[in-house]
């Protein structure tokens, strides 16, 4: 409880930022767009958002933070306006039915073209509420949102949930790309899995890639989108604006 009382007062206080992660183009290693994450430092360390995501969802906060971290990581990458911009959305929020209006009238007061932005969200709301769910992703999609599934293979996610809902891509989750380097059949799988989704004609961004080999063989699978340490850790907005600077 004492927590809670914490979290709603970083919310407000504006205590919550956004660092950025780049998200690079398969074929240039150019970066095209960012992630948005959430990061909370206290005075007494730093909070991880595997902690703090699932306390506001479950002390009513998530749509407050959501909110914020919506804003706050617009307000950044109006610096950056060549970039696409990625925020995670809880599916706590997508279920709420106000959840659509309130995006779009951040958008219009933030004056942000909504071409740029992808919602990434997982699978589990798809299967909990899909009627709501599909009705926040249409009214979105209308207004020229792209959304992202998220976490690719590690949870329940179908193939079907990308057609129906009508993803724009899929995020290998960085499970899959960690058993690339524990031998077995990993690289098979990957290669499966990205096959599917370009038959769908669905690009693919393959997530937590942390060596050269791996970006290699997700390249020849036909990823077109790498995300991970070896191409850049979750940064601030300042080093991203650095990172940005040195590769014009
Ligand atoms: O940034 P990190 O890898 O520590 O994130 C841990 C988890 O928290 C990931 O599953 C990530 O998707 C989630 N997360 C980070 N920032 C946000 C956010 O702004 N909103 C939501 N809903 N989840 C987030
Ligand atoms: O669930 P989601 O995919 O949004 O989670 C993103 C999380 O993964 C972030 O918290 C980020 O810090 C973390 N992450 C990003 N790249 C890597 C990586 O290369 N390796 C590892 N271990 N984690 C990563
Ligand atoms: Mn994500
Ligand atoms: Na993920």
């Amino acid at each position: 409880a004492e927590m809670e009382g914490r979290l709603k007062g970083a919310i407000k206080s504006g205590a919550i930022e956004a660092v950025f992660q780049p998200l690079v183009s398969a074929t240039t290693g150019a970066v095209t767009g960012l992630e948005a994450l959430a990061r909370w430092r206290t005075a007494t360390g730093n909070i991880s958002p595997e902690v703090f995501i699932p306390l506001a969802e479950r002390c009513g906060l998530i749509d407050a933070l959501g909110v914020h971290m919506l804003r706050t990581s617009i307000e950044h990458a109006k610096n950056w306006p060549d970039l696409a911009l990625s925020v995670n959305v809880s599916p706590v929020q997508l279920c709420n039915p106000e959840f659509a209006a309130e995006v779009i009238s951040v958008l219009q007061e933030l004056d942000f073209n909504p071409k740029r932005l992808t919602l990434e969200i997982t699978e589990g709301v798809l299967m909990t509420n899909p009627d709501q769910a599909r009705r926040s992703i249409d009214q979105l999609k209308r207004v020229g949102i792209k959304f992202a599934l998220d976490d690719f293979g590690c949870g329940y996610a179908s193939i079907g949930a990308l057609r129906q809902f009508g993803f724009d891509r899929m995020k290998i989750d960085r499970s899959l790309v960690s058993a690339l380097d524990e031998g077995a059949n990993g690289a098979d799988v990957l290669r499966a899995t990205i096959s599917l989704a370009t038959a769908l004609q669905i690009p693919v961004t393959a997530e937590g890639i942390e060596n050269s080999r791996q970006a290699a063989i997700l390249r020849e699978a036909g990823c077109d989108q790498l995300q991970g340490y070896l191409m850049g850790r979750p940064m601030s907005a300042h080093d991203i604006s650095s990172r940005l600077e040195e590769e014009s």
